[in-house]
Protein backbone atom coordinates (compact mmCIF):
# COMPACT_ATOMS: atom_id res chain seq x y z
CA UNK A 1 0.00 0.00 0.00
CA UNK A 2 1.32 3.55 -0.95
CA UNK A 3 2.39 5.84 2.12
CA UNK A 4 1.95 8.63 -0.39
CA UNK A 5 -1.11 11.02 0.35
CA UNK A 6 -2.97 11.69 -3.17
CA UNK A 7 -2.57 14.93 -4.20
CA UNK A 8 -6.37 17.01 -4.84
CA UNK A 9 -8.65 17.08 -7.73
CA UNK A 10 -9.14 20.41 -8.64
CA UNK A 11 -7.26 21.52 -5.61
CA UNK A 12 -10.10 19.73 -3.83
CA UNK A 13 -8.02 16.29 -1.88
CA UNK A 14 -8.84 13.20 -3.72
CA UNK A 15 -7.88 11.99 -0.22
CA UNK A 16 -6.29 13.66 2.76
CA UNK A 17 -4.89 12.59 5.98
CA UNK A 18 -6.89 11.98 9.16
CA UNK A 19 -7.78 14.73 11.21
CA UNK A 20 -5.04 15.74 13.42
CA UNK A 21 -1.96 13.74 11.60
CA UNK A 22 -1.61 16.19 8.56
CA UNK A 23 -2.58 19.80 7.02
CA UNK A 24 -1.91 22.96 8.14
CA UNK A 25 -3.11 22.48 12.01
CA UNK A 26 -1.02 19.34 12.08
CA UNK A 27 2.17 18.30 10.35
CA UNK A 28 3.29 20.45 7.06
CA UNK A 29 1.90 18.86 4.00
CA UNK A 30 4.73 19.08 1.60
CA UNK A 31 3.93 18.78 -2.58
CA UNK A 32 7.02 17.00 -3.98
CA UNK A 33 6.83 17.65 -7.62
CA UNK A 34 8.63 17.02 -11.00
CA UNK A 35 7.71 18.45 -14.00
CA UNK A 36 8.20 17.27 -18.08
CA UNK A 37 7.06 17.13 -21.41
CA UNK A 38 4.22 14.82 -21.88
CA UNK A 39 4.23 13.46 -25.61
CA UNK A 40 1.07 11.74 -27.93
CA UNK A 41 1.64 8.78 -26.08
CA UNK A 42 2.21 9.63 -22.39
CA UNK A 43 -1.71 8.83 -21.85
CA UNK A 44 -1.10 5.62 -23.17
CA UNK A 45 2.20 4.97 -21.20
CA UNK A 46 0.21 6.09 -18.09
CA UNK A 47 -2.61 3.64 -18.51
CA UNK A 48 0.03 0.60 -19.42
CA UNK A 49 1.67 1.11 -16.00
CA UNK A 50 -1.71 1.03 -13.89
CA UNK A 51 -2.58 4.26 -13.67
CA UNK A 52 -5.98 5.52 -14.12
CA UNK A 53 -7.90 9.11 -15.33
CA UNK A 54 -9.05 10.83 -11.96
CA UNK A 55 -10.68 14.13 -14.15
CA UNK A 56 -10.47 16.85 -15.95
CA UNK A 57 -10.81 19.92 -15.10
CA UNK A 58 -10.44 23.81 -15.87
CA UNK A 59 -9.46 26.80 -13.54
CA UNK A 60 -8.02 29.94 -13.82
CA UNK A 61 -5.20 31.28 -11.45
CA UNK A 62 -4.72 34.61 -10.81
CA UNK A 63 -1.05 34.86 -8.71
CA UNK A 64 0.04 38.37 -7.03
CA UNK A 65 2.57 39.83 -5.26
CA UNK A 66 4.01 43.45 -4.07
CA UNK A 67 5.54 45.75 -6.43
CA UNK A 68 8.49 45.20 -5.95
CA UNK A 69 8.04 41.35 -6.53
CA UNK A 70 9.15 40.44 -2.19
CA UNK A 71 6.49 37.61 -2.11
CA UNK A 72 8.11 36.34 -5.47
CA UNK A 73 11.43 36.81 -4.73
CA UNK A 74 11.27 35.02 -2.01
CA UNK A 75 10.20 31.85 -3.70
CA UNK A 76 6.41 32.36 -2.14
CA UNK A 77 3.72 32.10 -5.12
CA UNK A 78 -0.20 33.77 -3.67
CA UNK A 79 -2.63 32.68 -6.45
CA UNK A 80 -6.95 32.97 -6.21
CA UNK A 81 -7.39 29.95 -7.93
CA UNK A 82 -10.67 30.42 -9.15
CA UNK A 83 -13.33 27.57 -8.00
CA UNK A 84 -10.69 26.48 -5.29
CA UNK A 85 -9.74 29.73 -3.50
CA UNK A 86 -6.69 31.30 -1.83
CA UNK A 87 -3.35 29.25 -2.02
CA UNK A 88 0.65 29.91 -0.81
CA UNK A 89 2.77 27.81 -2.35
CA UNK A 90 6.26 28.57 -0.62
CA UNK A 91 9.23 26.38 0.77
CA UNK A 92 8.86 23.99 3.40
CA UNK A 93 9.68 25.04 7.11
CA UNK A 94 12.95 23.00 7.58
CA UNK A 95 12.47 20.37 10.19
CA UNK A 96 13.02 21.90 13.89
CA UNK A 97 16.52 21.03 14.30
CA UNK A 98 17.17 20.03 10.90
CA UNK A 99 19.32 21.40 8.29
CA UNK A 100 16.86 21.49 5.35
CA UNK A 101 19.58 19.96 2.93
CA UNK A 102 18.70 19.07 -0.35
CA UNK A 103 17.54 14.67 -0.05
CA UNK A 104 20.02 12.45 -1.20
CA UNK A 105 17.46 11.48 -4.10
CA UNK A 106 17.56 15.01 -5.25
CA UNK A 107 21.05 15.72 -5.36
CA UNK A 108 21.42 12.84 -8.39
CA UNK A 109 19.50 14.74 -10.57
CA UNK A 110 20.35 18.58 -11.98
CA UNK A 111 18.50 21.16 -9.98
CA UNK A 112 15.11 22.04 -9.92
CA UNK A 113 13.99 18.86 -11.98
CA UNK A 114 12.02 18.04 -8.87
CA UNK A 115 10.98 20.75 -6.42
CA UNK A 116 9.59 20.14 -2.86
CA UNK A 117 6.56 22.99 -2.11
CA UNK A 118 4.16 23.91 0.99
CA UNK A 119 0.98 24.28 -0.02
CA UNK A 120 -0.79 26.79 2.38
CA UNK A 121 -4.80 26.81 2.15
CA UNK A 122 -6.28 28.00 5.18
CA UNK A 123 -6.15 31.94 5.64
CA UNK A 124 -4.90 32.58 8.79
CA UNK A 125 -1.59 30.06 7.65
CA UNK A 126 -1.56 32.33 4.44
CA UNK A 127 -1.99 35.41 6.20
CA UNK A 128 1.10 34.53 8.81
CA UNK A 129 3.38 33.39 6.41
CA UNK A 130 2.84 36.50 4.22
CA UNK A 131 3.36 38.74 7.23
CA UNK A 132 6.54 36.76 8.39
CA UNK A 133 8.28 37.70 4.18
CA UNK A 134 6.75 40.70 4.30
CA UNK A 135 7.94 41.97 7.53
CA UNK A 136 4.63 43.10 9.02
CA UNK A 137 2.88 41.99 12.02
CA UNK A 138 -1.21 41.21 10.87
CA UNK A 139 -3.94 43.47 11.15
CA UNK A 140 -7.26 42.74 12.64
CA UNK A 141 -9.25 42.98 9.70
CA UNK A 142 -6.41 40.44 7.56
CA UNK A 143 -8.37 37.54 8.92
CA UNK A 144 -9.57 36.50 5.58
CA UNK A 145 -7.06 36.89 2.71
CA UNK A 146 -8.62 39.34 0.47
CA UNK A 147 -8.53 42.09 3.87
CA UNK A 148 -4.14 41.05 3.55
CA UNK A 149 -3.96 41.58 -0.09
CA UNK A 150 -5.35 45.16 -0.28
CA UNK A 151 -3.76 45.97 3.01
CA UNK A 152 -0.54 44.61 1.82
CA UNK A 153 -1.01 46.37 -1.57
CA UNK A 154 -0.82 43.50 -3.39
CA UNK A 155 -1.26 42.95 -7.15
CA UNK A 156 -1.94 40.45 -10.12
CA UNK A 157 0.98 40.10 -11.81
CA UNK A 158 -0.18 37.24 -13.90
CA UNK A 159 -3.40 35.12 -14.46
CA UNK A 160 -3.87 32.30 -17.41
CA UNK A 161 -6.32 29.63 -17.50
CA UNK A 162 -5.31 25.42 -17.20
CA UNK A 163 -7.20 22.68 -18.80
CA UNK A 164 -5.91 19.58 -16.76
CA UNK A 165 -6.38 16.13 -17.01
CA UNK A 166 -5.47 14.46 -13.94
CA UNK A 167 -4.28 10.91 -13.48
CA UNK A 168 -3.31 8.66 -10.40
CA UNK A 169 -1.25 5.67 -9.90
CA UNK A 170 -0.59 4.64 -6.51
CA UNK A 171 -0.08 7.36 -4.70
CA UNK A 172 1.43 9.41 -7.40
CA UNK A 173 -0.41 12.01 -9.35
CA UNK A 174 0.36 12.94 -13.23
CA UNK A 175 -1.15 16.17 -14.42
CA UNK A 176 -1.05 16.97 -17.64
CA UNK A 177 -1.58 20.60 -18.29
CA UNK A 178 -2.44 22.95 -21.22
CA UNK A 179 -2.23 26.55 -20.30
CA UNK A 180 -4.06 29.37 -22.20
CA UNK A 181 -1.16 31.06 -23.36
CA UNK A 182 0.47 27.88 -25.26
CA UNK A 183 1.97 25.75 -23.18
CA UNK A 184 1.78 22.44 -22.34
CA UNK A 185 3.51 20.83 -19.56
CA UNK A 186 2.99 17.91 -17.08
CA UNK A 187 4.36 16.84 -13.97
CA UNK A 188 4.42 13.53 -11.17
CA UNK A 189 3.94 14.61 -8.06
CA UNK A 190 3.67 13.25 -4.42
CA UNK A 191 2.02 14.68 -1.55
CA UNK A 192 3.17 13.84 2.30
CA UNK A 193 3.02 14.92 5.20
CA UNK A 194 7.12 15.63 6.76
CA UNK A 195 9.99 16.53 5.45
CA UNK A 196 11.52 13.25 6.30
CA UNK A 197 9.21 11.43 4.03
CA UNK A 198 10.35 13.45 1.44
CA UNK A 199 13.27 11.95 -0.02
CA UNK A 200 11.53 8.09 -0.55
CA UNK A 201 8.53 10.66 -2.18
CA UNK A 202 11.37 12.04 -4.68
CA UNK A 203 12.65 8.58 -5.32
CA UNK A 204 9.16 7.57 -6.90
CA UNK A 205 8.22 10.63 -8.34
CA UNK A 206 11.82 10.56 -10.17
CA UNK A 207 11.03 7.08 -11.27
CA UNK A 208 7.72 7.85 -13.07
CA UNK A 209 9.25 10.97 -14.74
CA UNK A 210 11.86 8.56 -15.75
CA UNK A 211 9.46 6.19 -17.28
CA UNK A 212 7.23 9.00 -19.18
CA UNK A 213 8.99 11.72 -19.92
CA UNK A 214 11.17 12.70 -23.09
CA UNK A 215 13.40 14.52 -21.34
CA UNK A 216 16.21 12.57 -19.92
CA UNK A 217 17.97 14.86 -17.31
CA UNK A 218 16.62 18.45 -18.43
CA UNK A 219 15.07 20.58 -16.56
CA UNK A 220 11.05 21.81 -17.73
CA UNK A 221 10.03 24.98 -17.01
CA UNK A 222 6.72 25.51 -15.38
CA UNK A 223 3.68 27.57 -16.55
CA UNK A 224 4.41 30.22 -14.43
CA UNK A 225 8.53 30.20 -16.16
CA UNK A 226 6.97 30.18 -19.57
CA UNK A 227 4.38 33.18 -18.22
CA UNK A 228 6.68 35.58 -17.19
CA UNK A 229 9.28 35.18 -19.78
CA UNK A 230 6.72 35.82 -22.70
CA UNK A 231 4.43 38.44 -20.88
CA UNK A 232 6.14 39.71 -17.67
CA UNK A 233 10.17 39.65 -19.03
CA UNK A 234 11.48 42.55 -16.45
CA UNK A 235 9.88 40.17 -13.68
CA UNK A 236 11.21 37.23 -14.93
CA UNK A 237 14.66 38.49 -15.25
CA UNK A 238 14.30 39.61 -11.58
CA UNK A 239 13.69 36.17 -10.43
CA UNK A 240 16.53 34.49 -12.31
CA UNK A 241 18.80 37.29 -10.34
CA UNK A 242 17.15 36.19 -7.12
CA UNK A 243 17.97 32.19 -8.17
CA UNK A 244 14.25 31.62 -7.72
CA UNK A 245 13.86 30.89 -11.43
CA UNK A 246 16.84 29.12 -13.42
CA UNK A 247 16.88 30.42 -17.15
CA UNK A 248 15.87 27.57 -19.47
CA UNK A 249 18.29 25.69 -21.18
CA UNK A 250 16.46 25.82 -24.27
CA UNK A 251 13.28 28.46 -24.64
CA UNK A 252 10.17 26.85 -25.12
CA UNK A 253 8.92 27.48 -28.51
CA UNK A 254 5.59 29.93 -28.76
CA UNK A 255 2.12 27.82 -29.53
CA UNK A 256 1.19 24.80 -28.58
CA UNK A 257 4.77 22.91 -28.46
CA UNK A 258 4.21 19.45 -26.98
CA UNK A 259 1.45 16.69 -26.67
CA UNK A 260 -2.30 17.99 -28.47
CA UNK A 261 -4.91 16.63 -25.81
CA UNK A 262 -8.64 17.09 -26.74
CA UNK A 263 -10.54 20.47 -27.26
CA UNK A 264 -9.04 23.80 -26.78
C1 LIG B 1 5.99 27.00 -7.00
C2 LIG B 1 6.18 27.86 -8.19
C3 LIG B 1 5.18 28.52 -8.81
C4 LIG B 1 3.73 28.48 -8.49
C5 LIG B 1 3.04 27.58 -9.46
O1 LIG B 1 3.45 26.28 -9.18
P1 LIG B 1 3.31 25.12 -10.28
O2 LIG B 1 3.49 23.81 -9.58
O3 LIG B 1 4.25 25.38 -11.39
O4 LIG B 1 1.85 25.34 -10.84
P2 LIG B 1 0.62 24.33 -10.94
O5 LIG B 1 -0.49 25.04 -11.63
O6 LIG B 1 1.07 23.04 -11.56
O7 LIG B 1 0.25 24.12 -9.43
P3 LIG B 1 -0.42 22.84 -8.73
O8 LIG B 1 -1.82 22.70 -9.28
O9 LIG B 1 0.44 21.63 -9.00
O10 LIG B 1 -0.40 23.22 -7.27
S1 LIG B 1 5.78 29.38 -10.12
C6 LIG B 1 7.34 28.90 -9.82
N1 LIG B 1 7.41 28.11 -8.78
C7 LIG B 1 8.66 27.55 -8.40
C8 LIG B 1 9.07 26.46 -9.39
C9 LIG B 1 10.41 26.29 -9.73
N2 LIG B 1 11.36 27.08 -9.21
N3 LIG B 1 10.78 25.33 -10.62
C10 LIG B 1 9.84 24.53 -11.15
C11 LIG B 1 10.26 23.47 -12.14
N4 LIG B 1 8.55 24.64 -10.85
C12 LIG B 1 8.16 25.60 -9.97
Amino acid sequence: RSKFILQRENSRPLAVPAAGTGGELGRASIEVEAKFTAGPDTEARLVALGAALAGSSSFRDLYYDTPDLRLTRADHWLRLRQGAGWELKCPPEPPAGGTGGVPEAAAQEPPAVATTYQELTSPRAIVGRLCGVLGVAPAPAWDQVPGAVAGLDLQEFASFGTRRRSYRLGGLRVDLDQADFGYAVAEVEALVGAQEEVPAALEEVLQLRRALGRDGATRVPGKMSVYLQRHRPRHYEALLRAGVLAGDPEPPPHGDDTAKRGPS
